[in-house]
Protein backbone atom coordinates (compact mmCIF):
# COMPACT_ATOMS: atom_id res chain seq x y z
CA UNK A 1 0.00 0.00 0.00
CA UNK A 2 1.32 3.21 -1.05
CA UNK A 3 1.22 6.11 1.11
CA UNK A 4 -0.96 9.17 0.20
CA UNK A 5 0.89 12.08 -1.99
CA UNK A 6 0.65 15.28 0.33
CA UNK A 7 3.26 18.07 1.24
CA UNK A 8 5.92 15.71 2.96
CA UNK A 9 6.20 13.63 -0.02
CA UNK A 10 7.24 16.92 -2.67
CA UNK A 11 10.72 15.79 -1.88
CA UNK A 12 10.46 12.45 -2.51
CA UNK A 13 9.08 12.13 -5.92
CA UNK A 14 11.32 9.89 -8.36
CA UNK A 15 13.25 11.85 -10.77
CA UNK A 16 10.91 11.78 -13.84
CA UNK A 17 8.02 13.65 -11.88
CA UNK A 18 7.90 17.10 -12.26
CA UNK A 19 6.84 19.00 -8.95
CA UNK A 20 6.77 23.02 -7.83
CA UNK A 21 10.05 23.99 -7.42
CA UNK A 22 8.80 27.10 -4.98
CA UNK A 23 8.09 26.91 -0.85
CA UNK A 24 4.72 25.79 -0.30
CA UNK A 25 4.91 27.37 2.78
CA UNK A 26 5.15 31.04 0.98
CA UNK A 27 1.85 30.40 -0.52
CA UNK A 28 -0.71 32.97 0.50
CA UNK A 29 -4.31 32.83 -1.59
CA UNK A 30 -5.15 35.26 -4.15
CA UNK A 31 -7.80 33.38 -6.56
CA UNK A 32 -10.82 31.70 -5.39
CA UNK A 33 -12.22 29.32 -8.23
CA UNK A 34 -15.42 28.06 -8.77
CA UNK A 35 -16.01 24.35 -10.29
CA UNK A 36 -12.70 22.30 -9.21
CA UNK A 37 -13.03 20.04 -11.80
CA UNK A 38 -10.59 18.29 -14.22
CA UNK A 39 -10.65 20.91 -16.53
CA UNK A 40 -9.59 23.23 -14.27
CA UNK A 41 -7.25 21.47 -13.04
CA UNK A 42 -5.65 20.91 -16.42
CA UNK A 43 -5.30 24.37 -17.25
CA UNK A 44 -5.48 27.11 -14.91
CA UNK A 45 -4.29 25.44 -12.00
CA UNK A 46 -1.37 24.14 -13.85
CA UNK A 47 -0.36 27.49 -15.15
CA UNK A 48 -0.68 29.11 -11.87
CA UNK A 49 1.59 26.47 -10.58
CA UNK A 50 3.99 27.59 -13.53
CA UNK A 51 3.70 31.17 -13.21
CA UNK A 52 4.26 31.39 -9.42
CA UNK A 53 7.35 29.33 -10.06
CA UNK A 54 8.97 31.26 -12.97
CA UNK A 55 8.09 34.77 -11.51
CA UNK A 56 8.43 33.79 -7.83
CA UNK A 57 5.05 35.40 -6.69
CA UNK A 58 3.44 33.54 -4.49
CA UNK A 59 0.60 35.31 -3.96
CA UNK A 60 -1.91 33.23 -6.27
CA UNK A 61 -2.93 30.69 -4.43
CA UNK A 62 -6.00 28.77 -4.90
CA UNK A 63 -8.96 28.69 -3.01
CA UNK A 64 -11.48 25.81 -5.40
CA UNK A 65 -15.06 25.87 -4.67
CA UNK A 66 -16.74 22.68 -5.37
CA UNK A 67 -20.24 23.76 -5.83
CA UNK A 68 -22.08 20.60 -4.40
CA UNK A 69 -19.85 17.57 -4.30
CA UNK A 70 -17.48 16.63 -1.61
CA UNK A 71 -15.66 14.27 -3.63
CA UNK A 72 -12.68 16.32 -5.00
CA UNK A 73 -12.20 17.93 -0.90
CA UNK A 74 -12.75 14.88 0.08
CA UNK A 75 -9.42 13.57 -2.37
CA UNK A 76 -7.34 16.63 -1.94
CA UNK A 77 -7.92 18.14 1.63
CA UNK A 78 -5.48 14.65 2.66
CA UNK A 79 -3.23 15.80 -0.18
CA UNK A 80 -2.79 19.25 1.15
CA UNK A 81 -4.29 20.32 -2.43
CA UNK A 82 -1.57 18.44 -4.09
CA UNK A 83 -2.51 16.39 -7.17
CA UNK A 84 -0.95 14.67 -10.29
CA UNK A 85 -1.53 15.92 -13.72
CA UNK A 86 -0.61 13.33 -16.48
CA UNK A 87 -0.75 14.41 -19.80
CA UNK A 88 -1.03 11.79 -22.36
CA UNK A 89 -0.40 10.37 -26.25
CA UNK A 90 0.74 8.16 -28.08
CA UNK A 91 4.73 7.93 -29.26
CA UNK A 92 6.00 7.31 -32.26
CA UNK A 93 5.36 3.73 -31.93
CA UNK A 94 2.29 3.94 -31.29
CA UNK A 95 2.46 3.29 -27.38
CA UNK A 96 1.06 5.33 -24.88
CA UNK A 97 3.72 7.67 -23.27
CA UNK A 98 2.72 10.05 -20.54
CA UNK A 99 4.64 12.91 -18.83
CA UNK A 100 3.44 14.01 -15.02
CA UNK A 101 3.53 16.76 -12.92
CA UNK A 102 2.28 16.83 -9.00
CA UNK A 103 0.37 20.88 -9.27
CA UNK A 104 0.97 23.10 -6.23
CA UNK A 105 -1.37 25.89 -6.45
CA UNK A 106 -4.20 24.75 -5.21
CA UNK A 107 -4.15 25.68 -1.08
CA UNK A 108 -7.71 24.34 -0.36
CA UNK A 109 -10.88 22.87 -1.35
CA UNK A 110 -14.29 24.15 -0.15
CA UNK A 111 -17.50 22.64 -1.12
CA UNK A 112 -20.18 25.51 -1.03
CA UNK A 113 -23.29 23.52 -0.50
CA UNK A 114 -22.16 22.51 3.02
CA UNK A 115 -20.64 25.94 3.97
CA UNK A 116 -21.68 28.31 1.66
CA UNK A 117 -20.94 31.34 3.96
CA UNK A 118 -17.63 30.39 3.93
CA UNK A 119 -17.37 31.13 0.01
CA UNK A 120 -19.18 34.41 0.27
CA UNK A 121 -16.50 34.66 3.12
CA UNK A 122 -13.67 34.16 0.91
CA UNK A 123 -14.81 35.98 -2.55
CA UNK A 124 -14.74 39.07 0.15
CA UNK A 125 -11.36 38.40 1.53
CA UNK A 126 -9.37 41.13 0.92
CA UNK A 127 -6.62 39.09 -0.72
CA UNK A 128 -8.84 37.76 -2.97
CA UNK A 129 -8.27 39.43 -6.57
CA UNK A 130 -9.69 36.87 -8.93
CA UNK A 131 -12.60 34.90 -8.86
CA UNK A 132 -12.54 32.30 -11.87
CA UNK A 133 -15.03 30.01 -12.89
CA UNK A 134 -15.22 26.82 -14.46
CA UNK A 135 -19.13 25.68 -14.29
CA UNK A 136 -19.84 23.94 -17.09
CA UNK A 137 -22.70 25.74 -19.57
CA UNK A 138 -25.54 24.53 -17.81
CA UNK A 139 -23.65 26.71 -14.40
CA UNK A 140 -24.24 29.79 -15.65
CA UNK A 141 -28.62 29.22 -15.68
CA UNK A 142 -29.22 30.91 -18.78
CA UNK A 143 -31.17 30.27 -21.71
CA UNK A 144 -28.52 28.92 -24.53
CA UNK A 145 -30.78 30.65 -27.20
CA UNK A 146 -31.46 33.72 -26.05
CA UNK A 147 -28.06 34.25 -23.44
CA UNK A 148 -30.84 35.60 -20.58
CA UNK A 149 -30.78 34.31 -17.36
CA UNK A 150 -33.33 31.76 -16.59
CA UNK A 151 -35.26 34.16 -13.60
CA UNK A 152 -37.49 30.43 -13.47
CA UNK A 153 -34.63 28.42 -12.36
CA UNK A 154 -35.06 27.09 -9.14
CA UNK A 155 -31.33 27.92 -7.82
CA UNK A 156 -31.69 31.46 -9.21
CA UNK A 157 -35.24 32.11 -7.06
CA UNK A 158 -33.33 30.56 -4.33
CA UNK A 159 -30.59 32.48 -4.22
CA UNK A 160 -32.71 35.89 -4.86
CA UNK A 161 -34.29 34.79 -1.88
CA UNK A 162 -31.93 33.40 0.39
CA UNK A 163 -28.36 36.33 0.10
CA UNK A 164 -26.36 34.54 2.95
CA UNK A 165 -26.67 30.91 1.45
CA UNK A 166 -26.24 31.01 -2.37
CA UNK A 167 -26.51 27.68 -4.78
CA UNK A 168 -25.63 29.22 -7.69
CA UNK A 169 -22.69 30.46 -8.98
CA UNK A 170 -23.99 33.62 -10.13
CA UNK A 171 -26.44 34.20 -6.86
CA UNK A 172 -22.20 33.19 -5.36
CA UNK A 173 -20.98 35.78 -6.85
CA UNK A 174 -23.28 38.37 -6.76
CA UNK A 175 -23.55 38.07 -2.71
CA UNK A 176 -20.13 38.04 -2.52
CA UNK A 177 -19.37 41.11 -4.74
CA UNK A 178 -22.36 42.43 -2.32
CA UNK A 179 -19.70 42.05 1.10
CA UNK A 180 -16.85 43.22 -0.17
CA UNK A 181 -18.60 46.37 -1.69
CA UNK A 182 -20.05 47.41 1.55
CA UNK A 183 -17.14 46.28 3.41
CA UNK A 184 -14.93 48.71 1.21
CA UNK A 185 -12.45 46.36 -0.45
CA UNK A 186 -10.91 46.75 -4.03
CA UNK A 187 -13.07 45.16 -6.83
CA UNK A 188 -12.23 41.75 -8.02
CA UNK A 189 -11.37 40.21 -11.96
CA UNK A 190 -14.35 37.67 -12.69
CA UNK A 191 -13.01 35.03 -15.17
CA UNK A 192 -15.42 32.68 -16.74
CA UNK A 193 -13.48 29.88 -18.48
CA UNK A 194 -16.06 27.92 -19.81
CA UNK A 195 -16.73 26.71 -23.18
CA UNK A 196 -19.24 29.62 -24.28
CA UNK A 197 -19.21 32.19 -26.96
CA UNK A 198 -18.10 35.35 -25.19
CA UNK A 199 -18.18 33.83 -21.68
CA UNK A 200 -16.85 37.48 -19.88
CA UNK A 201 -19.28 39.55 -21.50
CA UNK A 202 -22.01 36.76 -21.03
CA UNK A 203 -21.11 36.41 -17.03
CA UNK A 204 -21.38 40.03 -17.03
CA UNK A 205 -24.51 40.44 -18.08
CA UNK A 206 -25.51 37.76 -15.91
CA UNK A 207 -24.20 39.16 -13.12
CA UNK A 208 -25.64 42.31 -13.77
CA UNK A 209 -28.80 41.04 -14.06
CA UNK A 210 -28.87 39.13 -10.88
CA UNK A 211 -27.30 42.13 -9.08
CA UNK A 212 -30.13 44.54 -10.22
CA UNK A 213 -32.36 42.71 -8.50
CA UNK A 214 -30.26 42.76 -5.17
CA UNK A 215 -29.42 46.21 -5.40
CA UNK A 216 -29.42 48.70 -8.07
CA UNK A 217 -26.21 50.19 -6.76
CA UNK A 218 -24.36 46.96 -6.37
CA UNK A 219 -25.14 46.81 -9.88
CA UNK A 220 -23.18 50.03 -10.79
CA UNK A 221 -20.59 49.44 -8.61
CA UNK A 222 -19.57 46.14 -10.11
CA UNK A 223 -20.30 47.60 -13.69
CA UNK A 224 -17.77 50.61 -13.05
CA UNK A 225 -14.94 48.75 -11.12
CA UNK A 226 -15.29 44.76 -12.02
CA UNK A 227 -14.03 43.11 -14.84
CA UNK A 228 -14.70 40.64 -16.69
CA UNK A 229 -11.77 39.23 -19.53
CA UNK A 230 -13.31 36.30 -21.88
CA UNK A 231 -10.88 33.58 -22.08
CA UNK A 232 -10.91 30.63 -24.90
CA UNK A 233 -9.58 27.33 -23.25
CA UNK A 234 -8.46 24.71 -25.59
CA UNK A 235 -7.53 21.22 -23.53
CA UNK A 236 -9.47 17.86 -24.04
CA UNK A 237 -9.73 16.78 -20.74
CA UNK A 238 -11.56 12.97 -20.21
CA UNK A 239 -12.97 12.19 -16.10
CA UNK A 240 -10.16 10.38 -14.60
CA UNK A 241 -10.83 6.82 -14.19
CA UNK A 242 -9.59 4.03 -11.96
CA UNK A 243 -6.89 2.59 -13.78
CA UNK A 244 -5.68 6.13 -14.12
CA UNK A 245 -5.54 6.82 -10.28
CA UNK A 246 -3.78 3.75 -10.12
CA UNK A 247 -1.47 3.76 -12.78
CA UNK A 248 -0.92 7.15 -12.19
CA UNK A 249 -0.27 6.76 -8.20
CA UNK A 250 1.99 3.73 -9.01
CA UNK A 251 4.23 5.83 -11.00
CA UNK A 252 4.36 9.09 -8.37
CA UNK A 253 5.24 6.24 -5.58
CA UNK A 254 2.59 8.04 -3.62
CA UNK A 255 -0.92 7.35 -3.72
CA UNK A 256 -3.08 10.00 -5.35
CA UNK A 257 -6.86 9.81 -5.11
CA UNK A 258 -7.83 12.17 -7.74
CA UNK A 259 -4.85 12.74 -10.73
CA UNK A 260 -6.32 14.69 -13.49
CA UNK A 261 -5.55 13.28 -17.15
CA UNK A 262 -4.99 15.47 -20.17
CA UNK A 263 -3.99 15.99 -23.72
CA UNK A 264 -0.56 17.26 -24.16
CA UNK A 265 -1.90 20.39 -26.34
CA UNK A 266 -2.87 23.75 -24.27
CA UNK A 267 -4.14 26.58 -26.05
CA UNK A 268 -5.45 29.58 -23.61
CA UNK A 269 -6.03 32.54 -24.53
CA UNK A 270 -7.51 35.31 -22.17
CA UNK A 271 -7.92 39.06 -22.73
CA UNK A 272 -5.83 41.25 -20.59
CA UNK A 273 -8.53 43.16 -18.45
CA UNK A 274 -7.83 42.31 -14.71
CA UNK A 275 -8.85 44.90 -12.03
CA UNK A 276 -6.57 43.77 -10.16
CA UNK A 277 -3.33 42.30 -11.15
CA UNK A 278 -2.97 38.72 -12.51
CA UNK A 279 -0.08 35.88 -11.94
CA UNK A 280 2.32 35.60 -14.84
CA UNK A 281 -0.17 33.36 -16.43
CA UNK A 282 1.98 33.70 -19.86
CA UNK A 283 4.67 31.49 -18.92
CA UNK A 284 5.97 29.29 -21.69
CA UNK A 285 3.53 26.68 -21.76
CA UNK A 286 0.85 28.81 -20.50
CA UNK A 287 -1.74 31.28 -21.49
CA UNK A 288 -1.34 34.14 -24.75
CA UNK A 289 -3.07 38.00 -23.86
CA UNK A 290 -4.55 39.27 -26.34
CA UNK A 291 -6.60 42.55 -26.47
CA UNK A 292 -9.96 40.68 -28.18
CA UNK A 293 -10.85 36.80 -27.09
CA UNK A 294 -14.20 36.71 -29.03
CA UNK A 295 -12.39 35.44 -32.62
CA UNK A 296 -10.55 32.61 -31.00
CA UNK A 297 -13.56 31.35 -28.69
CA UNK A 298 -15.30 31.44 -31.57
CA UNK A 299 -13.10 29.47 -33.90
CA UNK A 300 -12.99 26.97 -31.19
CA UNK A 301 -16.29 26.45 -30.99
CA UNK A 302 -16.70 26.06 -34.09
CA UNK A 303 -13.61 24.19 -35.54
CA UNK A 304 -12.97 21.94 -32.18
CA UNK A 305 -16.13 21.72 -30.15
CA UNK A 306 -18.55 21.31 -32.95
CA UNK A 307 -16.74 18.27 -34.47
CA UNK A 308 -16.30 17.03 -31.38
CA UNK A 309 -20.24 17.03 -30.50
CA UNK A 310 -20.73 15.41 -34.05
CA UNK A 311 -18.51 12.44 -33.45
CA UNK A 312 -19.94 12.16 -30.20
CA UNK A 313 -23.91 11.94 -30.89
CA UNK A 314 -23.16 9.99 -33.97
CA UNK A 315 -20.33 7.38 -32.40
CA UNK A 316 -22.75 7.21 -29.62
CA UNK A 317 -25.72 6.27 -31.79
CA UNK A 318 -23.24 3.42 -32.99
CA UNK A 319 -22.74 2.49 -29.64
CA UNK A 320 -19.00 3.39 -30.16
CA UNK A 321 -17.48 4.10 -26.52
CA UNK A 322 -15.06 6.82 -27.13
CA UNK A 323 -14.02 9.56 -29.55
CA UNK A 324 -11.06 8.41 -30.35
CA UNK A 325 -12.91 5.22 -31.83
CA UNK A 326 -15.41 7.30 -33.71
CA UNK A 327 -12.94 9.20 -35.30
CA UNK A 328 -11.47 6.24 -36.87
CA UNK A 329 -14.45 5.33 -38.17
CA UNK A 330 -13.95 6.40 -41.98
CA UNK A 331 -17.25 7.19 -42.57
CA UNK A 332 -17.93 8.97 -39.61
CA UNK A 333 -14.62 10.68 -40.02
CA UNK A 334 -15.03 11.11 -43.75
CA UNK A 335 -18.43 13.19 -42.90
CA UNK A 336 -16.64 15.35 -39.85
CA UNK A 337 -14.13 16.48 -42.08
CA UNK A 338 -16.56 17.50 -44.93
CA UNK A 339 -18.54 19.10 -42.08
CA UNK A 340 -15.53 21.35 -40.92
CA UNK A 341 -14.48 21.64 -44.51
CA UNK A 342 -17.39 22.76 -46.80
CA UNK A 343 -19.92 24.27 -43.60
CA UNK A 344 -17.86 25.66 -40.68
CA UNK A 345 -14.52 26.81 -41.73
CA UNK A 346 -16.43 29.09 -44.72
CA UNK A 347 -18.41 30.98 -41.20
CA UNK A 348 -14.97 31.95 -40.02
CA UNK A 349 -14.31 35.23 -42.20
CA UNK A 350 -10.84 36.76 -42.19
CA UNK A 351 -8.78 33.72 -40.78
CA UNK A 352 -6.67 32.37 -43.57
CA UNK A 353 -7.61 29.30 -45.28
CA UNK A 354 -4.24 27.55 -44.58
CA UNK A 355 -4.71 28.48 -40.78
CA UNK A 356 -8.10 26.62 -40.94
CA UNK A 357 -6.79 23.97 -42.65
CA UNK A 358 -3.62 23.47 -39.91
CA UNK A 359 -6.44 23.93 -37.39
CA UNK A 360 -8.78 21.00 -38.74
CA UNK A 361 -5.84 18.81 -39.32
CA UNK A 362 -4.87 19.32 -35.68
CA UNK A 363 -8.44 18.60 -34.00
CA UNK A 364 -8.50 15.37 -36.12
CA UNK A 365 -5.69 14.15 -35.04
CA UNK A 366 -6.06 14.93 -31.09
CA UNK A 367 -9.37 13.73 -31.37
CA UNK A 368 -7.85 10.75 -32.41
CA UNK A 369 -5.28 10.66 -29.49
CA UNK A 370 -5.68 6.65 -28.23
CA UNK A 371 -3.87 7.20 -25.00
CA UNK A 372 -6.79 9.41 -23.97
CA UNK A 373 -10.16 7.34 -23.55
CA UNK A 374 -12.74 9.83 -23.80
CA UNK A 375 -16.16 8.92 -23.66
CA UNK A 376 -19.13 10.16 -26.50
CA UNK A 377 -21.67 10.29 -24.17
CA UNK A 378 -19.46 12.73 -21.70
CA UNK A 379 -19.33 14.86 -24.61
CA UNK A 380 -23.13 14.04 -25.61
CA UNK A 381 -24.19 15.46 -22.24
CA UNK A 382 -25.49 18.37 -21.62
CA UNK A 383 -26.83 19.26 -25.28
CA UNK A 384 -29.22 21.19 -24.78
CA UNK A 385 -26.62 24.17 -23.59
CA UNK A 386 -23.86 23.14 -25.92
CA UNK A 387 -25.31 22.25 -29.62
CA UNK A 388 -26.72 26.10 -29.67
CA UNK A 389 -22.95 27.99 -29.50
CA UNK A 390 -21.52 24.98 -31.41
CA UNK A 391 -23.76 24.22 -33.97
CA UNK A 392 -26.95 26.30 -34.28
CA UNK A 393 -24.80 29.93 -34.54
CA UNK A 394 -23.70 28.31 -37.93
CA UNK A 395 -26.24 27.26 -38.77
CA UNK A 396 -28.17 30.89 -38.51
CA UNK A 397 -25.25 32.25 -40.35
CA UNK A 398 -25.48 30.20 -43.26
CA UNK A 399 -29.19 30.60 -43.72
CA UNK A 400 -28.87 34.47 -43.41
CA UNK A 401 -26.91 34.46 -46.60
CA UNK A 402 -28.41 31.64 -48.52
CA UNK A 403 -25.79 28.77 -48.19
CA UNK A 404 -26.43 25.13 -47.54
CA UNK A 405 -26.72 24.07 -44.39
CA UNK A 406 -27.03 20.13 -44.54
CA UNK A 407 -23.93 19.07 -42.49
CA UNK A 408 -24.47 21.30 -39.81
CA UNK A 409 -28.18 19.92 -39.62
CA UNK A 410 -27.18 16.24 -39.46
CA UNK A 411 -25.13 16.84 -36.41
CA UNK A 412 -27.89 19.03 -34.73
CA UNK A 413 -29.88 15.96 -35.79
CA UNK A 414 -27.87 13.81 -34.28
CA UNK A 415 -28.51 14.91 -30.98
CA UNK A 416 -32.15 15.08 -31.18
CA UNK A 417 -32.25 11.54 -32.44
CA UNK A 418 -29.28 10.92 -29.27
CA UNK A 419 -32.20 12.04 -26.99
CA UNK A 420 -34.59 9.17 -27.70
CA UNK A 421 -32.17 7.31 -24.94
CA UNK A 422 -31.14 4.25 -27.06
CA UNK A 423 -28.53 3.94 -29.49
CA UNK A 424 -28.31 0.77 -32.47
CA UNK A 425 -27.40 -1.79 -30.55
CA UNK A 426 -30.26 -1.51 -28.26
CA UNK A 427 -28.26 -0.66 -25.03
CA UNK A 428 -30.04 2.09 -23.19
CA UNK A 429 -28.17 4.86 -21.38
CA UNK A 430 -29.25 8.13 -19.79
CA UNK A 431 -29.80 11.28 -21.10
CA UNK A 432 -27.70 13.87 -18.90
CA UNK A 433 -28.95 17.00 -19.10
CA UNK A 434 -30.09 20.24 -17.16
CA UNK A 435 -33.60 20.55 -19.33
CA UNK A 436 -33.64 16.69 -19.56
CA UNK A 437 -37.15 16.35 -18.25
CA UNK A 438 -38.26 19.49 -20.73
CA UNK A 439 -37.08 17.42 -23.72
CA UNK A 440 -38.22 14.47 -22.63
CA UNK A 441 -42.20 16.16 -22.81
CA UNK A 442 -40.96 17.88 -26.05
CA UNK A 443 -39.84 14.65 -27.71
CA UNK A 444 -43.79 13.22 -26.26
CA UNK A 445 -45.72 15.78 -28.05
CA UNK A 446 -43.23 15.38 -31.73
CA UNK A 447 -44.06 11.56 -31.49
CA UNK A 448 -47.77 12.72 -30.83
CA UNK A 449 -48.13 15.33 -33.82
CA UNK A 450 -46.30 12.27 -35.55
CA UNK A 451 -48.82 9.72 -35.36
CA UNK A 452 -51.82 12.33 -35.53
CA UNK A 453 -49.88 13.39 -39.23
CA UNK A 454 -50.67 11.28 -42.32
CA UNK A 455 -47.66 9.08 -43.12
CA UNK A 456 -45.90 11.31 -45.49
CA UNK A 457 -46.90 14.47 -43.07
CA UNK A 458 -45.55 12.63 -40.25
CA UNK A 459 -41.38 13.60 -40.28
CA UNK A 460 -42.33 17.07 -40.57
CA UNK A 461 -44.31 17.75 -37.88
CA UNK A 462 -42.58 15.55 -36.24
CA UNK A 463 -39.70 18.14 -37.00
CA UNK A 464 -41.99 21.15 -36.83
CA UNK A 465 -42.29 20.76 -33.10
CA UNK A 466 -38.90 19.37 -31.99
CA UNK A 467 -37.23 22.77 -33.57
CA UNK A 468 -39.89 24.90 -32.11
CA UNK A 469 -38.71 24.34 -29.19
CA UNK A 470 -37.61 28.03 -28.30
CA UNK A 471 -35.01 27.84 -25.42
CA UNK A 472 -32.65 25.68 -27.62
CA UNK A 473 -33.52 26.82 -31.30
CA UNK A 474 -35.09 30.36 -30.79
CA UNK A 475 -36.58 31.54 -34.14
CA UNK A 476 -35.10 28.78 -36.40
CA UNK A 477 -38.70 26.42 -35.96
CA UNK A 478 -40.11 29.26 -38.09
CA UNK A 479 -36.90 28.35 -40.92
CA UNK A 480 -38.83 26.20 -43.45
CA UNK A 481 -35.23 25.43 -44.67
CA UNK A 482 -34.32 24.01 -41.12
CA UNK A 483 -37.60 21.90 -40.20
CA UNK A 484 -36.96 20.58 -43.51
CA UNK A 485 -33.48 19.35 -42.95
CA UNK A 486 -34.48 17.91 -39.24
CA UNK A 487 -37.34 15.93 -41.12
CA UNK A 488 -34.92 14.57 -43.73
CA UNK A 489 -32.16 13.47 -41.43
CA UNK A 490 -34.47 12.83 -38.43
CA UNK A 491 -36.07 10.20 -40.90
CA UNK A 492 -32.82 8.48 -42.53
CA UNK A 493 -31.13 8.08 -38.59
CA UNK A 494 -34.29 6.65 -37.77
CA UNK A 495 -35.06 4.42 -40.51
CA UNK A 496 -31.62 3.82 -41.85
CA UNK A 497 -29.51 4.56 -39.05
CA UNK A 498 -26.36 6.32 -38.51
CA UNK A 499 -23.97 5.31 -41.36
CA UNK A 500 -26.63 5.48 -43.81
CA UNK A 501 -27.29 9.18 -42.59
CA UNK A 502 -23.80 10.21 -42.89
CA UNK A 503 -23.37 8.56 -46.71
CA UNK A 504 -25.85 10.36 -47.99
CA UNK A 505 -23.98 13.83 -47.27
CA UNK A 506 -20.19 13.13 -47.51
C1 LIG B 1 -15.97 18.69 -25.19
C2 LIG B 1 -15.07 19.73 -24.57
O1 LIG B 1 -17.08 17.75 -23.36
C3 LIG B 1 -17.20 18.46 -24.35
O2 LIG B 1 -18.26 18.96 -24.67
O3 LIG B 1 -16.30 19.06 -26.48
O4 LIG B 1 -14.96 19.60 -23.22
C4 LIG B 1 -13.69 19.70 -25.25
O5 LIG B 1 -13.00 18.53 -24.94
C5 LIG B 1 -12.87 20.88 -24.84
O6 LIG B 1 -13.61 22.04 -25.01
C6 LIG B 1 -11.60 20.93 -25.66
O7 LIG B 1 -10.99 22.13 -25.42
Amino acid sequence: MLERLNSKSLSHLPAGVERPAYDRERLTPGIVHLGLGAFHRAHQALVTDLAMQASGDLSWGILGVSLRSPAVRDALAPQDGLYTLATRDAGPDGQPREALRVVGSVLRVMVAEEDPNAVLERIAYPQTRIVSLTVTEKGYCHEPASGLLRWDDADILHDLAHPEAPRSAIGMLVHGLSLRRERGLPPVTLLSCDNLPSNGDTLRKLVLAFALRVDPMLTAWIDAHCTFPNSMVDRIVPATRDEDRQRISERVGFQDAWPVVAEPYLNWVIEDKFAAGRPAWDVPGGATFVGNAAPYERLKLRMVNAPHSAFAYLGAMLGIKTNSEAAANPGLRRYVDTLIRTEIAPTLRGIPEAGLDEYRQRFLARVSNPALPHLTHQVAMDGSQKVPPRLLAAVRERLRRGESIELLALAVAAWLHYLRGYDETGARYAVQDPLAAQLARMLERAEVAARAAAPSQAAHRRALVLAGYRPVFGDLGKKPDFVAAMARHLETLREHGVMRAVQGVA
